[in-house]
């Protein structure tokens, strides 16, 4: 068993580091992805003001939930062979298109976002849904993770999620692969890799869950203390980060959900 994990460690990091990006199949069980997906219905029921593409990381630092499923020992034992055995949460954001009106990502790279230092980060793109060209799946340009961290452009001309993206000239979408994924499947990938997706023009939901991993030596470089700054795994390196400490699920306040009278001791 330990051994067919670190075969499928080391088969992700050779495609990671060739193509910037991996798919690792059947990562959560079904149960947890039913528990993600009412906890989307959750979050847009108390934000009725959010589009569900926009439940991100200012959201977390009081929602056990949250916490628990970036946590799960499956993301992380995927995450262990990236980052090592110290491992923090940066950022987490609900992107959920919803059925004929969801917006496009406009192509990017997310480290020109990021205020990390250095800029050792993972991405787990948890899939919700069977994810397909027609619902609006993540799209990349295998091996532009080598492409410099370029300035990403102010765009309002589309509607789109990021109200952002990168210059076309840079972006040969010949090259694009669709990120096709089943519920439970995680794609990873690099902060430099050119990616994006399509609207949902689809009677489908398209939901999926990014979550970005550091490993502890990676320092949020914030005047305040980071929203979604969580350590899951391991030990923090004195002075890096302020880490918020694991919430405890409190009844009538927060989503229930299995685990939850017991969730709640940081690592
Ligand atoms: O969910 C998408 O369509 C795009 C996700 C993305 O841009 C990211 O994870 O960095």
């Amino acid at each position: 068993m330990i051994a067919a994990a670190t075969e499928t460690g080391a088969r992700l990091r050779s495609d990671y580091e060739r193509d910037g990006y991996a798919i690792a199949r059947s990562v959560i069980d079904g149960a947890l992805v039913e528990e993600a997906r009412a906890h989307i219905a959750w979050l847009m029921e108390k934000n009725p003001g959010l589009r569900p593409e926009q439940l991100g990381h200012t959201l977390m630092t009081d929602d056990p939930f949250w916490v628990r499923l970036v946590a799960d020992d499956r993301l992380l034992d995927v995450a262990e062979p990236f980052l090592g055995p110290d491992i923090a949460l940066f950022a987490s954001h609900y992107i959920a298109k919803p059925p004929h009106s969801g917006q496009p990502v406009l192509w990017h790279q997310d480290g020109s976002y990021w205020p990390l230092e250095p800029m050792e980060v993972v991405t787990f793109w948890l899939s919700l849904d069977d994810v397909t060209p027609e619902n609006g799946c993540m799209r990349v340009i295998p091996r532009s993770q080598n492409l410099d961290l370029q300035t990403m452009q102010r765009r309002s001309d589309v509607e789109n999620v990021l109200g952002s993206g990168m210059d076309a000239s840079l972006v040969d979408e010949a090259e694009a692969v669709d990120v096709v994924l089943a519920p439970g499947d995680v794609s990873i990938h690099h902060p430099n890799i050119i990616h994006g997706s399509n609207a949902n023009t689809s009677s489908r939901w398209r939901r999926g869950l990014t979550i970005r991993y550091i490993p502890a030596t990676t320092r949020i470089v914030s005047k305040k203390q980071w929203p979604s700054a969580f350590l899951l795994r391991g030990q923090a390196v004195p002075g890096v980060n302020q880490y918020h400490p694991w919430p405890r699920y409190q009844e009538g306040k927060h989503l229930p959900f299995r685990g939850c009278e017991t969730f709640g001791s940081s690592p």
